[in-house]
C-alpha cells in the first residue's frame, strides 16, 4: 500500500512527463476516470500555473515547458519511489519559517516524510536565533518531518546525513564536491551555499520528531545577497555559471535525502560518517568550538556513531561535542591557545 497523497494534477503531469510525445485526451480520461471535459479543465488549470501544454488532435496533450515555480503536484509525480520522504509535499508562496509549519504538522500527528517548501520566508531561521535569508525564487527553502525511532542523541545523524545529501546533489551540478563545516554548513570556496537547521521534540530517551530544515542557495547572483552576506555566501548559479532548474534540483535532493535517511534508519550511519569525514574541512584540523559561554579547543579527530565530533585536547583527552560554533584555528591562534593552556 502506498500512502502517497496523489492528486489528479499530479497524475496528469506524471502522464505528460512519461510520454513526452503526447498523450491523448481519451487515454487520460480513461486512466483517471474523468470525463474529457474534466481533463481539459485540469489542463487549463495547469496552464494557468505556467505549464506550457500543447493540445492537438494528432498528438494529444504534450508538455512543452514548466514554470520556475515549485509545484507540489509536479514534485509528487516525479518522486514515486522514495521510502520515507515526500509522500506528502506542500508549497507555500510565502511563510514565516517552514520549520514552524512542519513543527505544527508534527504536533498534529502528520506521518513522517511530509515536506514543506516556501518560495520565500519572512522569518527564516538559522541556529541560535540567527536569521536565514530566503528571498523569493532564489533557493530551496524547505523542511522535512522525520520520526526516527532512535535515542535523542541520534538526531545529529539526521543533520549529518542531510549535509552529505546536499553535497552529493551539489556535486552532480558543480562537478566538484562542496565542503562541510561541522556540523551543518555547506561551503564552496569558503562561501556558504547551504545550511541545515535541525529542531527536535524529544522525551527522556526517545525522539518524538525531528524537523530538518534546509536552505540551499540556488539562483542568487552576488547582488541578490544582502550586504552582510556579500563575499560570505554563494549559490549554485554563481558557481556553475548558469541558472539551475529548482524543480529538477528539488526532485534530486529529496531523492538523495531519502537515500541517506534510509541508511540512518537501517543502522548504516557509518557509511555516511565516512563520506562526511572526507568532505568535512573541520576534521583533522585544530579548532575552537564555542557553546554559549564555554569554549573547547583541540584537534578534531572524527565523528562518533551518534554524529558528535570527537576532539582531542592538549592533554590527550577526548571531548565529545554535540553542537556549537566551530572555528578552524590558524597557526597564530594555535600558538596562543597552547600558551594559555600551559599557564
Ligand atoms: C543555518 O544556520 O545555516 C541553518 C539555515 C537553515 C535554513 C532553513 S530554510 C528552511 C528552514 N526554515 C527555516 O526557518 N530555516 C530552515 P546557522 O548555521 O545559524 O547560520 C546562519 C547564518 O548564515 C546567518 O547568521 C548568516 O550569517 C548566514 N546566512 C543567512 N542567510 C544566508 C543565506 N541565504 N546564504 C548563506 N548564508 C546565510
Amino acid at each position: 500500500v502506498d500512502d502517497r497523497k496523489v492528486t489528479v494534477d499530479s497524475l496528469i503531469l506524471g502522464a505528460l512527463r512519461t510520454t513526452p510525445d503526447g498523450v491523448s485526451g481519451i487515454d487520460l480520461s480513461s486512466k483517471l476516470g474523468l470525463t474529457r471535459a474534466a481533463v481539459w479543465a485540469h489542463i487549463e488549470e495547469l496552464r494557468r500555473l505556467g505549464y506550457e501544454i500543447s493540445a492537438s488532435p494528432h498528438q494529444g496533450y504534450r508538455l512543452l515547458g514548466s514554470p520556475d515555480r515549485l509545484n507540489p503536484d509536479d514534485l509528487m509525480c516525479r518522486l514515486t519511489s522514495t521510502r520515507f520522504i515526500g509522500k506528502d509535499i506542500r508549497v507555500f508562496q510565502k511563510t514565516d519559517s517552514t520549520n514552524d509549519i512542519v513543527g505544527q504538522l508534527a504536533r498534529e500527528g502528520v506521518p513522517e516524510g511530509v515536506v514543506v517548501f516556501a518560495e520565500s520566508q519572512a522569518a527564516g531561521r538559522g541556529r541560535l536565533g540567527r536569521r536565514w535569508r530566503s528571498p523569493e525564487g532564489k533557493g530551496l527553502w524547505f523542511s522535512i518531518l522525520l520520526r526516527p525511532e532512535m535515542p535523542l542523541e541520534f538526531a545529529t545523524q539526521c543533520t549529518i546525513a542531510a549535509a552529505v545529501a546536499i553535497v552529493n546533489c551539489a556535486e552532480t551540478i558543480l562537478g566538484e564536491r562542496p565542503e562541510i563545516k561541522w556540523p551543518n554548513d555547506v561551503l564552496f570556496d569558503g562561501k556558504k551555499i547551504a545550511g541545515v537547521l535541525t529542531e527536535m521534540d524529544a522525551e527522556l530517551d526517545r525522539i518524538n520528531h525531528v524537523v530538518l530544515g534546509i536552505g540551499l542557495n540556488v539562483n542568487f547572483d552576488q547582488k541578490d545577497f544582502p550586504e552582510e552576506l556579500r563575499g560570505a555566501a554563494s549559490s549554485l548559479k554563481e558557481i556553475a555559471g548558469k541558472s539551475v532548474n529548482r524543480m529538477d534540483l528539488a526532485e534530486q535532493l529529496l531523492a538523495e535525502l531519502d537515500r541517506m535517511y534510509s541508511r540512518v534508519r537501517d543502522g548504516h550511519f557509518t557509511q555516511i560518517a565516512n563520506q562526511w569525514a572526507l568532505d568535512c574541512s573541520t576534521v583533522g584540523r585544530f579548532v575552537r568550538v564555542s557553546q554559549g559561554d564555554t569554549m573547547i579547543e583541540g584537534h578534531a579527530e572524527m565523528l562518533d556513531e551518534s554524529g558528535a565530533l570527537l576532539m582531542r585536547d592538549q592533554n590527550g583527552r577526548i571531548n565529545r561535542v554535540m553542537g556549537g560554533e566551530v572555528q578552524v584555528l590558524n597557526s597564530d591562534e594555535l600558538r596562543k591557545s597552547r600558551n594559555t593552556g600551559r599557564e
